[in-house]
């Protein structure tokens, strides 16, 4: 395989679709070597069927907002790969939504869902919605209009669609209320629902819980707890909530978070109802994190900074892509950082990844860090198709193996000749091995 020759191709059809192509590039060179060792992919071209989405579903979305104006915005669904389940993964409502993000996040999505050991393909889709500001009334009618063209394409056993940035529990009533309306049915065919209405216990909480439980056993693999270390996260979303709500239940001590105005840094440590204060900060709808500073005593706020340069044992993006760069992995190793692990979806740059790997830092990639998320929706589906309701312990302990084995995986397929652990290596390889031998049974589809 020639990574370079096969990235100028894609570049040639893709021109400018610069996160898309990085995501390609960083799994095409961790699975070189098997590839190569392998002809049965290369006869079947399995790398080109694989880099490209099955399909990409692109729609306008007119709405109107509550002075009367008539707005559009655009939507998309990205179905990427179902080779072993229907294509599954989240809707990102966000300004800096376009086709490269989504391609990168459904091509990430398919490695990932294949790592949970559940069987979900890979598929993404979102709007350039800017939900910042916005009324409930109307995000209510943005979602409507957004389903009323998506629901001609998705369904419990074709694509099943769920929440990331800006779509949560609220946005994915309507859409679901919407799809419900219109198909006449109530099936699971979108994941992160409420729990009155097919929901799973622990979803909100799962993307989180499930990167500290996958953090200990980095840390567990070097004889090493959580308790005692001090963590920095950026964001204050869901994600960053459900991994402060668990860090700090395991003796860890978090000191940031941030959003795009800044970051806190709270060296008392952000806990108990600091962190239900995420959740308040959140629903403001505003998109900022310094009213933080004004309600909790001895906590600072650094305005137009990325929480990067405290000093900490454990650094955990949970924001959005590529906010880590090599910079800010030169000032972390400056501060004997001791571990990296991406909670968000390509949340380092690739100079900044190489860095901490040459450098023997631990450092794992979102799609194991983050799994625990669509795992989770991939037990919210089970139980809609059994019509049954398992409770937290039941969601929490199965979330939690598949956590370790996604950990396994990692080690089976990334440990080095030094012993040292290749998380990227690991977890694209078995990614890739699972879903590449499922499309060489299926022949040329
Ligand atoms: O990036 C992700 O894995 C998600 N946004 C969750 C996807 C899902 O289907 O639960």
């Amino acid at each position: 395989m020639n990574v370079d020759k096969i990235l100028n191709n894609l570049e040639k059809k893709h021109p400018g679709e610069v996160e898309y192509l990085q995501a390609v590039r960083e799994v095409l060179e961790s699975i070189e070597e098997v590839y190569n060792e392998n002809p049965q992919f290369e006869s079947a071209n399995i790398i080109e069927r694989i880099i490209e989405p099955d399909r990409v579903i692109m729609f306008k979305v007119p709405w109107v907002d509550d002075e009367g104006n008539v707005k559009v915005n655009l939507g998309y669904r990205v179905q990427f790969n179902n080779a072993i389940g229907p294509y599954k993964g989240g809707l990102r409502f966000h300004p800096s939504v376009n086709l490269s993000i989504l391609k990168f996040l459904g091509f990430e999505q398919i490695f990932k869902n294949a790592l949970t050991t559940l069987p979900m393909g890979g598929g993404k889709g979102g709007s350039d919605f800017d939900p910042k500001g916005k009324s409930n009334a109307e995000v209510m009618r943005f979602c409507q209009s957004f389903m009323l063209e998506l629901w001609k394409y998705i369904g419990p056993e074709t694509d099943v669609p769920a929440g990331d940035i800006g779509v949560g529990g609220r946005e994915i009533g309507y859409l679901y209320g919407m799809y419900k309306r219109l198909k006449g049915d109530h099936t699971g065919v979108l994941t992160g629902k409420g729990s009155n209405w097919g929901g799973s216990l622990i979803r909100p909480e799962a993307t989180g819980f499930g990167a500290i439980y996958f953090v200990q056993e980095m840390l567990a693999a070097r004889k090493e707890t959580i308790k005692g270390k001090t963590i920095s996260i950026s964001g204050f979303g869901n994600v960053a909530w459900g991994a402060a709500l668990k860090a700090t239940e395991l003796g860890g001590k978090v000191v940031t978070i941030s959003g795009p105005d800044g970051y806190v840094y709270d060296p008392d440590g952000i806990s108990g109802k600091k962190i239900d204060y995420m959740l308040e900060l959140r629903s403001s709808n505003q998109d900022i994190v310094k009213p933080y500073s004004y309600v909790f005593e001895g906590a600072e706020f650094h305005a137009g900074k990325k929480p990067w340069e405290v000093k900490v044992d454990i650094a955990l993006p949970c924001a959005t892509q590529n906010e880590l760069n090599g910079q800010d992995a030169a000032r972390l190793l400056e501060n004997s950082v001791m571990m990296v692990a991406e909670v968000s979806n390509m949340g380092c740059t690739p100079d900044a990844v190489e860095t901490f790997i040459r450098n023997s830092i631990m450092f794992a990639p979102g799609k194991a860090v983050n799994a625990g998320g669509v795992a989770t929706s991939g037990l919210e589906m089970t139980q809609n198709a059994m019509k049954m309701r398992w409770n937290q312990q039941e969601v929490d302990g199965r979330l939690h193996e598949i956590m370790k084995n996604i950990h396994e995986q990692c080690c089976r397929n990334g440990k080095q000749a030094d012993g040292y652990i290749d998380y990227v290596k690991g977890a694209n390889i078995a990614g890739f091995l699972k879903v590449a031998n499922s499309m060489l049974d299926m022949g040329v589809i």
